[in-house]
C-alpha cells in the first residue's frame, strides 16, 4: 500500500549530494519512463488534470513501486492516494485512479469491477497492458457506495491470476442538497386501515417530494401528493413505499429507504382461532361468506357482529315491540374484544325501510345512525305514523 512518494529514499539521495539532481534525470530517461508514459496519456484521455498530476507524482515513487515484493493488490492512487474510500461530489466529474501493484512485469491485461458503481460512474475500457486503470464520470446519486472491488488480472478473461482491491466511493451531496435527514418508518397496520408516513430532510427550501409504490429506487409507481407526508389508501396486502426529496441543489433527489406497511388481517387471525386447521383449509367451512353454523348469518359478519361461527347463536336479534304510539326497538350492543379485535370498535345503525327488498344501506333512523358498542342496551322509541308498514333492521360494522 505504502509503495508511493513518501517511500523514496531521500535521506540515501541526500548523501549523494549535488550528484542528485543528475540521478533524477538519469532515472527520468530510465526504461520507467517509458513504462509510465503510455499509461499517462492513457488518463489524460479520459481524466482530469489532478488525475495526471497524480500519476507523475507516481513517477517519482518508482523506484520504491518496483521494491514491493509479493504483494498482489489493486490501490487507489487518485483522489485519495492511498485510501480504501474515494471522495467525490454530487455532479463534479471524478476520476478515480488505481493501480495494480505486485505482479509480474506490472501488467495488466484487463480490470474488472463487482459491486454497485454510483450512477454515472463507469470502468473505462481499453486499459490492456497497463498497470493503471481508472473509474470516470460525474456521479449523480449522493450515497456511500461501498464493496466495489476491482480486480486486475494478468491473462484475458476473468479468471488466472490477478490482483484486487476493495473500495468505497462517497458521494457527497452538494451544499444544500436536499438530504433525508429522517426515514419514512415502517408499521403494521389492521387490514382495511390507512397509515400516514412522514420524511424530514435538510436542504435549502423548498423541497419537492414524490412518493412511489414498490421498493426504494423503483419509480414506476408514483403515489400521492407533493408532500412530506403520504397517507396510503385502505390496505388489504402488505405494501411498501419510498419517497424521493429533491431541491434546487439536488434535483436528482435523495432517495428514501423503504418503508413497508405490514398488514394484518384480523378476520384471519379471528377465524383461525375458531376452525381447525383441516378447517380453515375447507372454503366450505370456513371462508367468509360460509355458514357452518348454519345460523344464517355468514362468517364475515359473525366476525362483526361479534358472535361464534361455530355456535348457533343469535344475541343481534333486536326485540320488537310496539304499543299505542310507539314502536320501541331494543338491542344490546356488543363490545369489540378478544382474539381478532385488536384496536377495533364495534358500532351500530338502526336502519327504517318500508320495503323489506329495498337493497343496499337503507335511511338510518335519525338519532341511532351510529351507536359505539359499549355493553349497555340501546332503547329506541319511533312514534307510530299513518304508514301502512315500516321496516326496521340494525346493521353493525367495526372500524377501523
Ligand atoms: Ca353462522
Amino acid at each position: 500500500m505504502n509503495a508511493y512518494p513518501q517511500t523514496i529514499k531521500f535521506p540515501k539521495l541526500r548523501r549523494l549530494g549535488r550528484r542528485v539532481s543528475a540521478l533524477i534525470v538519469l532515472l527520468q530517461k530510465s526504461p520507467y519512463i517509458q513504462f509510465l508514459l503510455p499509461e499517462a496519456k492513457l488518463l489524460s484521455s479520459v481524466a482530469t488534470m489532478d488525475a495526471v498530476k497524480m500519476t507523475i507524482a507516481t513517477v517519482a515513487g518508482l523506484g520504491a513501486f518496483d521494491s514491493v515484493s509479493g504483494a498482489t493488490e489493486v490501490v487507489q492512487i487518485s483522489p485519495n492516494n492511498g485510501s480504501d474510500t474515494v471522495s467525490s461530489d454530487t455532479d463534479v466529474s471524478l476520476t478515480f485512479v488505481f493501480q495494480a501493484i505486485g505482479i509480474s512485469g506490472h501488467r495488466v491485461d484487463h480490470f474488472s469491477v463487482t459491486g454497485t458503481l454510483p450512477p454515472g460512474l463507469t470502468l473505462n475500457p481499453g486499459v490492456e497492458n497497463r498497470s493503471f486503470g481508472s473509474i470516470s464520470g460525474t456521479p449523480t446519486q449522493a450515497g456511500t457506495y461501498s464493496d466495489i472491488k476491482i480486480q486486475a488480472w494478468r491473462s484475458a478473461g476473468d479468471s488466472g491470476d490477478y490482483a484486487e482491491g476493495t473500495f468505497s466511493i462517497v458521494v457527497a451531496a452538494p451544499a444544500g442538497a436536499a438530504t433525508i435527514t429522517q426515514q419514512p418508518a415502517s408499521i403494521t397496520i389492521n387490514s382495511g386501515e390507512t397509515t400516514s408516513l412522514d420524511v424530514s430532510a435538510d436542504g435549502t427550501p423548498p423541497f419537492t417530494y414524490q412518493w412511489y409504490q414498490g421498493a426504494s429506487g423503483v419509480d414506476t409507481t408514483p403515489v400521492g401528493n407533493d408532500s412530506s407526508s403520504f397517507t396510503t389508501p385502505a390496505l388489504s396486502a402488505t405494501t411498501s413505499y419510498w419517497v424521493k426529496v429533491s431541491n434546487a441543489a439536488n434535483p436528482s433527489g435523495d432517495n428514501s429507504n423503504n418503508a413497508t406497511v405490514t398488514v394484518v388481517d384480523l378476520f384471519e387471525t379471528w377465524r383461525t382461532n375458531y376452525y381447525t386447521t383441516q378447517e380453515l383449509a375447507d372454503p366450505l367451512v370456513s371462508a367468509p361468506t360460509a355458514d357452518s353454523d348454519k345460523d344464517g348469518v355468514n362468517n364475515q359478519n359473525e366476525y362483526i357482529f361479534g358472535t361464534s361461527p361455530i355456535t348457533s347463536n343469535v344475541q343481534l336479534t333486536p326485540n320488537v315491540s310496539m304499543d299505542e304510539t310507539h314502536v320501541n326497538i331494543s338491542f344490546t350492543t356488543v363490545i369489540a374484544s378478544g382474539v381478532g379485535y385488536e384496536g377495533k370498535t364495534r358500532h351500530y345503525a338502526i336502519e327504517v325501510s318500508d320495503d323489506l327488498q329495498q337493497s343496499g344501506d337503507w335511511p338510518v333512523l335519525q338519532g341511532y345512525s351510529d351507536i359505539t358498542a359499549t355493553g349497555l342496551t340501546v332503547n329506541a322509541q319511533v312514534p307510530i305514523n299513518t304508514d301502512p308498514k315500516k321496516f326496521y333492521r340494525v346493521r353493525s360494522w367495526l372500524t377501523p
